[in-house]
């Protein structure tokens, strides 16, 4: 058995260190590595199944063509000849428009940005745009901060009060996870505030139970407490921010009475909160799940400006931590990517895709490339996309694994594994410390990988040069702006891992990136994108009551659909038979109006689509929740993105899959 160190590749906070065991060129089990700071020798089943991800007899060996509605095994020649010449004939008869790339950001490796390359080398092509992840969020903290940076992990260490907002760190981020664990016993009070009493609510001090939704209302209540008090950090606010009396009209606009019955949440919890946010410093742990709402870009901002007033910003131990990217900003990505080679560009955004496609009637997509993403199962209102994918005359799915997105392409191109590639993998979510992952072991069948795809695309259609390199050469690309801290391609392939130079303690001198360079209350970034102002605003979710009175009306009950413990989005399903099934969390008390005990039938649905599951009855969290995992597939009883609403979010073209309503049956 031969032992190697590699890098977890996977959408994921955490950016785990890996030792493989290889043997007789196959990947036979994967461990954590101790070495690695952050990471310190604990993975998740998701890393572990990687293995499997690598060996299963379920992967595509072969490029496919569908014909007659059945698949056929073809070369890559004939694949890869027949696919540019499509391209070539879209790109005379209408323009580079004309072909689409629908992706997402499965796979963290730096060379996968090499499909911007491409396209931008082709002259263009309609790309997609905001994000289905965090979008909503990382516009609100780069018109308040000015960017969204993190505090590095072991800042924590530092904190006297920590709360965890609307993040299911037990789940998705186990590092956090085991620092707050080791906090605790170190006797500093946890807060955790979200809808469903989950494993990290357990850990906690205080749960606070919040209406979906409504975390902004909440913070805004704090705010108004510490205000009340003289509790403000009043340096802080006179010297380095802007609009500060606009937040103090907003928080006197609404009375702690009206927060209450709007966020369902107690005056002694807005009191606790205002006292854990002067007891610090208090560091706060924002999740993805409060900014998946029409809402969700102000409920950010009115947790930022909770952090601000606080004074929680810029010192140790605190932080409002979203995500970092001051981590993937490391890289030379623009060497990678070309920018100034791409002249004609037409953006879809990624949650409305599907009707944009169904409306270019001017200029039709004509080849649709699906990579690094399962677009079927994983965006809103999927049977819309599934109507818009079905239109197109040429889809090419790029995959390791026979999607419900790869099934209803007309080629598809069969792709290596993270241990059959070499690459560097980062996320610009949690820690700042890259990992290298060297080739392991040869491709399974004839797979191969995302850069040598483009690069035999790119022979073919005439832009071959911008290609002929290694991948040595492309990573050394990468690294530029690293080497003048001494980091190259050379001694991370020696280290492994390397600790990229970022802030550990985020704005610790008090200059912003924001056009006045102080913290905004109010935004004039806003200005600059157009708003009418950039005050923030106190708005209801979409599916809301005050909303959409008849709508909720009909559809009383929120559904959340979190990520799944086991899985990272659909990637898991196929390949563990426990997954093969629905499961719908209902609380307790709509199983008690509803008549439904555990183990029953029952279907959710609304004007969207309707989706059927066994029934969990979940205790302790909002009395108004249903939750059903993501990421499930056609053949095991299908996404439960065909209930979700594809509008959104106020800020950053984010996603707004939680504000969505549905109703439940029991199936007798
Ligand atoms: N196991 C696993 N881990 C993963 C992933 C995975 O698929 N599986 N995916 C990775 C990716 S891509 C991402 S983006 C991250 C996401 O990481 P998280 O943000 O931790 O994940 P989510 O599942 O979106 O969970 C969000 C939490 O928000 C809560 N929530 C929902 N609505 C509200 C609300 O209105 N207010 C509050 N306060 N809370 C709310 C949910 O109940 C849930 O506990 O996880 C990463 N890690
Ligand atoms: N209802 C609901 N829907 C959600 C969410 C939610 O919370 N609720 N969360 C959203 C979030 S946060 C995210 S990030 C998205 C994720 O959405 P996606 O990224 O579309 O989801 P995955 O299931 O990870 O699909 C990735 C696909 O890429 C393939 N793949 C893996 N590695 C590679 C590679 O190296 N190259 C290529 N070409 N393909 C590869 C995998 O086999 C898999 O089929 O889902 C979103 N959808
Ligand atoms: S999925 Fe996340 S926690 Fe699990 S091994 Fe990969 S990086 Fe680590
Ligand atoms: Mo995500």
């Amino acid at each position: 058995m031969e032992k190697a160190v590699s890098a977890c590749p996977l959408n994921c906070w955490d950016a785990c260190s890996f030792h493989v065991n290889i043997d007789q060129q196959e990947v036979r089990s994967i461990a954590g590595n101790h070495d690695h700071p952050v990471t310190q020798g604990k993975i998740c089943g998701r890393g572990r199944l990687l293995a499997e991800r690598t060996n299963s007899p379920q992967r595509i060996l072969h490029p496919l063509k569908k014909w007659n509605g059945e698949w056929i095994q073809i070369s890559w020649d004939q694949a890869l000849d027949e696919i540019a010449l499509k391209m070539k004939e879209a790109k005379e008869k209408f323009s580079p428009r004309a072909v689409m790339h629908s992706h997402d950001y499965s796979n963290n490796g730096l060379l996968k940005c090499l499909d911007q390359r491409f396209f931008n080398c082709f002259g263009g092509l309609t790309e997609v745009v905001g994000s289905l992840c965090w979008g909503a969020g990382i516009a609100a903290q780069k018109w308040d901060f000015g960017n969204a940076y993190s505090h590095a992990p072991d800042d924590i260490e530092n904190s006297k009060r920590i709360v965890v907002w609307g993040r299911n760190a037990a789940n998705t981020n186990m590092h956090l996870y085991i620092r707050l664990q080791n906090m605790k016993k170190k006797g500093v009070p946890i807060t955790v505030i979200d809808p469903i009493h989950h494993t990290t609510a357990k850990l906690a001090d205080r749960y606070v139970c919040i209406k979906p939704g409504m975390d902004g209302w909440l913070a805004l209540g704090v705010i108004k407490t510490i205000l009340k008090n003289g509790w403000e950090d009043k340096h802080f606010i006179e010297n380095y921010t802007e609009g500060f009396q606009d937040l103090v009209e907003l928080a006197s606009s609404i009375s702690f009475k009206e927060i209450e019955k709007a966020a369902d949440v107690s005056r002694e919890t807005i009191q606790e909160l205002a006292d854990t946010y002067t007891s610090g410093p208090t560091s706060t742990f924002l999740g993805l799940g409060m900014q998946r709402y029409r809402n969700g870009g102000n409920t950010i901002r009115l947790i930022d400006a909770l952090a601000a007033v606080s004074g929680n910003v810029g010192i140790p131990g605190g932080g409002c931590n979203y995500g970092n990217l001051a981590v993937g900003e490391s890289f030379s990505k623009e060497k990678l990517t070309l920018p100034e080679r791409r002249k004609e560009v037409r953006q879809f955004t990624r949650m409305n895709q599907a009707e944009d496609i169904l409306g270019a009637k001017e200029l039709p997509v004509e080849v649709l490339f699906i990579t690094r993403s399962n677009p079927l199962t994983q965006v809103p209102d999927t049977n819309r996309v599934r109507k818009a994918f079905e239109s197109v005359p040429t889809v090419v799915a790029v995959d390791q694994y026979m999607t419900d997105s790869a099934a209803i392409a007309d080629y598809v191109l069969p792709c290596t594994t993270v241990f059959e590639e070499e690459d560097i993998y980062y996320a610009s979510m949690y820690h700042h410390y890259m990992n290298y992952g060297k080739k392991l072991v040869p491709p399974k069948g004839e797979a191969k990988s995302d850069r040598e795809i483009w690069k035999m695309l790119a022979e073919r259609l005439g832009f071959g040069d911008d290609f002929k390199y290694t991948t040595d050469d492309f990573l050394e690309m990468g690294l530029q702006s690293l080497n003048k801290y001494g980091i190259t391609l050379e001694k991370l392939k020696k280290e492994q891992f390397i600790e990229l130079p970022v802030d550990s303690v985020p704005w610790k001198d008090r200059h912003f990136q924001t056009p006045t360079g102080k913290y905004e209350f109010t935004s004039t970034l806003a200005l600059q994108e157009g708003f009418s102002d950039g005050k923030i605003k106190l708005i209801y979710p979409e599916e809301s009551e005050v909303n959409l009175p008849e709508h909720t009306k009909q559809f009383p009950y929120q559904l959340l659909t979190i990520h799944p413990l086991r899985s990272n989005h659909s990637q898991s399903y196929h390949l563990i038979g426990s997954l093969q099934s629905i499961t719908v969390h209902v609380s307790d008390s709509i199983a008690d109006f509803k008549g439904i005990t555990e183990g029953d039938t029952v279907e959710i649905y609304n004007k969207r689509g309707r989706v059927r599951g066994k029934a969990k009855i979940i205790k302790n969290g909002h009395p108004n929740v249903i939750n059903v995992d993501e990421g499930q597939w056609q053949r095991f009883g299908g996404s439960i993105n065909v209930l979700t609403p594809s509008g959104e979010s106020d800020l950053g073209q984010g996603s707004t899959f939680y504000d969505c309503k549905v109703d439940i049956e029991k199936i007798s």
